[in-house]
């Protein structure tokens, strides 16, 4: 097949069996990562320059740091939307959604917050954000309930326009530093160069007047009841699950990387696509698949 001769590596008698074992499955979990967007041109939060290597950005998705400090959580947040929009969703993300309306029993578990999975036409009942979205805002307050979905202006307010290096002060040695390549590669930078924005040209919410919050589940955050209880409900079907599918994820956050061990409780075969085998050690039997490359290009052969 073209996938043998694009990666060598893996032996056709493989991808035959994934084949034959994808034929026969009626209920299929995809839990995407990532490494599913890396091809778009996003980096991950784990590769060279990735969004959690330096320890601010670490921080910068957590409740406290925006308490702390809503400017700079918004700029970690402007950036994002803003580099999302200016990508496109790869091939991996439309046979995904492609392979979903052809299987009904399919479910895709994203913990991508880009937006690409809807951009490329998955259908949203077959399609579960786990850690919400970029471009969902809502009230930071609790008692308002106040939420905007698919808020795609950029920037969202003016305040959080990304500077050209014509604006950043570069005569300091901090903000030479964060050099567009810099700010590019690594989000932490970003917040050395970038002028405070005060908290009254931030988002407010129309409702109640009080900061409007990016639409994502941080550390320390439940994910979204309705989510929660919809993957419950697909994992406890007396049907069982055939197959997971795991993409471009290193599968080390909570509760969205326990999915693949119950999923292999209730009977799947796991099938892995990354770049490297970057799963927690023990995680691969011999019964899984792990397929090493771009999901880019092994996902739409995958599920051709
Ligand atoms: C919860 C949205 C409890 C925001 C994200 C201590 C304190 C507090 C909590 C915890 C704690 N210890 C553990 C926890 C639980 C915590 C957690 O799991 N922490 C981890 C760090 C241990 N989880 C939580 O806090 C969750 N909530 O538990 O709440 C609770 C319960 C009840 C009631 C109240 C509270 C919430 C977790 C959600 C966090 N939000 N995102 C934002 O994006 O800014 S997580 C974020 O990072 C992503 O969404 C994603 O999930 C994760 C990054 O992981 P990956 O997607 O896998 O990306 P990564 O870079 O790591 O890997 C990329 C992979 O792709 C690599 O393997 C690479 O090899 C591969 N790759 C690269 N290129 C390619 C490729 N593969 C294929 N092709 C390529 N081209
Ligand atoms: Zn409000």
């Amino acid at each position: 097949t073209r996938l043998s001769t694009l990666y060598p590596h893996i032996p056709p008698s493989a991808i035959e069996s994934f084949h034959a074992h994808l034929a026969s499955s009626t209920r299929v979990l995809a839990l995407l990562g990532a490494g599913l967007s890396a091809s778009s041109g996003l980096p991950t939060f784990r590769g060279a320059g990735g969004l959690w290597r330096t320890h601010e950005a670490t921080d910068l998705a957590t409740p406290q740091a925006f308490s702390a400090d809503p400017g700079l959580v918004w700029q970690f947040y402007s950036y994002r939307r803003h580099m999302a929009l200016n990508v496109k969703p790869n091939m991996a993300h439309y046979a995904l959604a492609e392979f979903a309306k052809k299987m009904p029993g399919f479910q895709t578990l994203s913990q991508n917050v880009d937006g690409l999975s809807p951009r490329a036409g998955h259908p949203a009942e077959q399609l579960k954000l786990l850690h919400g979205s970029l471009f969902d805002v809502k009230c930071h307050n609790f008692f308002c309930n106040y939420v905007e979905t698919a808020n795609y202006t950029d920037p969202i307010v003016p305040a959080l326009a990304l500077p050209t290096d014509e604006d950043v002060d570069l005569t300091t040695n901090a903000a030479r530093e964060a050099s567009r390549e810099a700010r590019e590669l690594d989000i932490a930078d970003i917040s050395v160069a970038l002028p405070d924005v005060p908290e009254t040209a931030l988002p407010h919410c129309p409702s109640c007047g009080g900061l409007l919050r990016p639409g994502v589940v941080w550390f320390g955050e439940s994910l979204p009841a309705g989510v929660l209880e919809t993957v419950d409900a697909f994992l406890e079907d007396p049907l069982g699950v055939d197959l997971i599918l795991v993409i471009g994820t290193s599968a080390r956050v909570f509760p969205a990387a326990g999915y693949i061990e119950i999923a292999r409780s209730r009977g799947a075969r796991v099938a892995v696509i990354n770049t490297e085998m970057d799963l927690p050690p023990g995680q691969l039997t011999k019964d899984d698949w792990f397929f090493q490359g771009d999901a880019a290009v092994i996902v739409p052969e995958l599920l051709r």
